[in-house]
């Protein structure tokens, strides 16, 4: 059976790493596949937008280093939302470093972001070193790692070969690779014609979702929760600007409904790949 008709719950056993598991839990439990993705620039409006939000959502998605005002205390109140409303957090750090160079981003620095983020990405541009590196503090924390195989980007550079590369050092390190951050399911992507890959269960989360809007005015590019989840076969929707605008002025009602709206449209999306 191919994989994108099994249920988040039934892929949740077949994971052995704990950040993996605990988010295809989640998401069975909340009968959500949203992940928000909060881009704003204040340790007020993030909290404001995760406490609305925190009931719709799977994930929270941060860029810590945008937050004017970050300290300490705002880990600790996302950490308190994330016990609240039952969601995992994904600092999308996106390291591109030298093994060395990542393991110190990753645990050192102003953020910490290994001590309170269970699943964070890298761009396998540098090869398997960049693993080992983020492997070497991750693993011991039960995180997990997803790679940038594809990119949601106008003219990304992330495709053919790059993407198949990618998938062989996800398949060499499944202990700590969970999955990718890219547009379609990439089950036996760059796989030998002898090589069974039917034990793979990379996780799918896809940014570049939006139900208002095809694009910005940067090169990003959306498609909707039903292209993405039915007809791409990914497991996660990353939503941004779709669910909290601008950002400049929040309307929090608005937010929550935009953050319902979506959860609603992927969940069904969800039921109906399982279903169809
Ligand atoms: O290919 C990508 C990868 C990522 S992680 N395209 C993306 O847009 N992202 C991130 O998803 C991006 O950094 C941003 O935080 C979010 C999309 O935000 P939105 O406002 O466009 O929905």
């Amino acid at each position: 059976m191919s994989l994108a008709k099994l249920s988040y719950a039934e892929r949740a056993k077949r994971h052995s790493n704990a950040s993996a598991r605990a988010l295809l839990e989640v998401m069975e439990r909340k009968k959500t596949n949203l992940c928000v993705s909060v881009d704003v620039t204040t340790k007020s409006e993030f909290l404001s937008v995760v406490d609305v939000v925190g009931p719709y959502i799977c994930l929270v998605k941060t860029h810590v280093d945008i937050i004017e005002d970050f300290d300490h205390d705002l880990i600790e109140k996302l950490r308190e939302l994330s016990v609240k409303y039952d969601f995992l957090i994904f600092e999308d750090r996106k390291f591109a470093d030298i093994g060395n160079t990542v393991a110190l981003q990753y645990s050192s620095g102003v953020h910490k972001i290994a001590s309170w983020s269970h699943i964070t990405n890298a761009h396998p541009v540098p090869g398997p070193s960049i693993i080992s590196g983020l492997a070497s503090v991750g693993v011991p924390l039960g995180r997990g790692l997803l790679l940038l195989a594809e990119m949601s980007t106008k003219g990304s550079l992330a495709t053919g070969s790059y993407t198949e590369e990618a998938v062989r050092m996800a398949r060499a390190n499944k202990n700590f690779v969970i999955g990718f951050i890219a547009q379609r399911r990439m089950d036996g992507v760059g796989a030998s014609p002898d090589e069974s890959t039917e034990e793979d269960d990379f996780l799918i989360l896809t940014p570049g979702v939006g139900l208002d809007s095809r694009g910005d005015s940067m090169g990003q590019q959306y498609r909707t929760p039903k292209e993405v989840i039915v007809d791409s076969g990914c497991d996660v929707i990353i939503v941004g600007r779709g669910i909290y605008g601008k950002g400049n002025n929040l309307d929090i009602q608005t937010v929550q409904a935009q953050a319902e709206r979506y959860r609603t449209e992927g969940w069904n999306a969800y039921q109906e790949r399982i279903k169809g």
